[in-house]
């Protein structure tokens, strides 16, 4: 197998779980780990649960690891000190023990929460600067900034992937736009994991959705292509009136409904 031992942070997740068997192929070992519960170890798995927020249990977490898919963290808008606990010291952890272990190369998952405050009829690349929008957003992008510190200091690459929404069904209107399969996931995950040189790449997970936001050609030489998009579920939400509706906040921001969970509409 390509590698000896691939760590995914975030394995009891959502994403987690769908990842956890498919990666199978590409070490001996897969080191899964989270904060809750995994369940038992399959053949060829270790689980460690810890808090990533726990900087000696991250390094020892990261003893023989080859390459990082840092899935894990608080993955909606929160308060700002849950967020600062999981996403901001639980990826500098990630990032500090990465650097002491010599691991090459970690695929972060970011978000597209870090500009989800460009408006729906924009249309952005990754050389545009962030926008976020709220607290998740923010630790986002601090995970983007802290890996290309990392790599631009000390060389570790990281391919940082701004997933759209990756769930089986889009279960909004706005998930038509955003919708990033499970297949296209793992396809970009593979690019991002074998591609030769990543360097510090920001690449936006999304399958070939009609009318999408993003425009991932600063992340060609990863090589992805997507094989999906949302158009098989437009039967979901027939279009009715106006659309977007021009004084609703969800609809005018590619953050969608993150633009109404902030602490300050609490
Ligand atoms: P999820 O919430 O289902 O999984 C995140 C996992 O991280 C959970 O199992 C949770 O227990 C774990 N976690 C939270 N705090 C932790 C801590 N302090 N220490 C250790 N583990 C902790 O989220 P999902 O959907 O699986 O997303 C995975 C990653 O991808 C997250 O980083 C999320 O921000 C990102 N993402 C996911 C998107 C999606 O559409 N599913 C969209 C954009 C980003
Ligand atoms: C995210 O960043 C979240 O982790 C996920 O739960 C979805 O809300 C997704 O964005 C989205 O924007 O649909």
């Amino acid at each position: 197998k390509p590698f000896n031992r691939i760590l995914l942070t975030g394995a009891a997740g959502g994403l987690g779980q769908v990842l956890r068997d498919r990666i199978k192929a590409w070490a001996n070992v897969v080191r899964l780990s989270d904060i809750s519960d995994m369940g038992e170890a399959r053949e060829g798995e270790e689980i460690v649960r810890c808090d990533l927020a726990d900087k000696a249990s991250v390094l020892a977490l990261m003893q023989d690891v080859d390459v990082v898919l840092h899935f894990g963290g608080i993955s909606t808008e929160a308060d700002f000190e849950s967020i600062m606990h999981a996403n901001i010291q639980g990826t500098y952890n990630i990032y500090e023990a990465v650097h002491k272990c010599k691991v090459k190369r970690v695929i972060f998952a970011s978000s597209n929460h870090a500009v989800g405050f460009y408006r729906t009829t924009d249309h952005i690349d990754a050389d545009m600067p962030t926008r976020p929008d709220g607290m998740y957003g923010i630790s986002k992008c601090f995970g983007e900034s802290l890996s290309r510190y990392y790599y631009d200091r000390f060389g570790i690459e990281t391919v940082c992937i701004r997933i759209g929404s990756s769930f089986p069904v889009p279960t909004t209107r706005r998930m038509l736009v955003t919708y990033f399969s499970y297949d296209d996931l793992f396809e970009m995950l593979r690019c991002s994991v074998f591609a030769q040189r990543v360097g510090h790449t920001i690449s936006f997970g999304v399958s070939d959705n009609p009318g999408k936001w993003w425009d991932n050609r600063k992340a060609a030489h990863l090589g992805y292509k997507a094989k999906d998009n949302s158009t098989q579920f437009n039967h979901l939400f027939p279009e009715t009136g106006e659309y977007p509706p021009a004084d609703d906040i969800t609809t005018i921001y590619q953050g969608g409904g993150f633009l109404l969970t902030g602490p300050q509409y609490k």
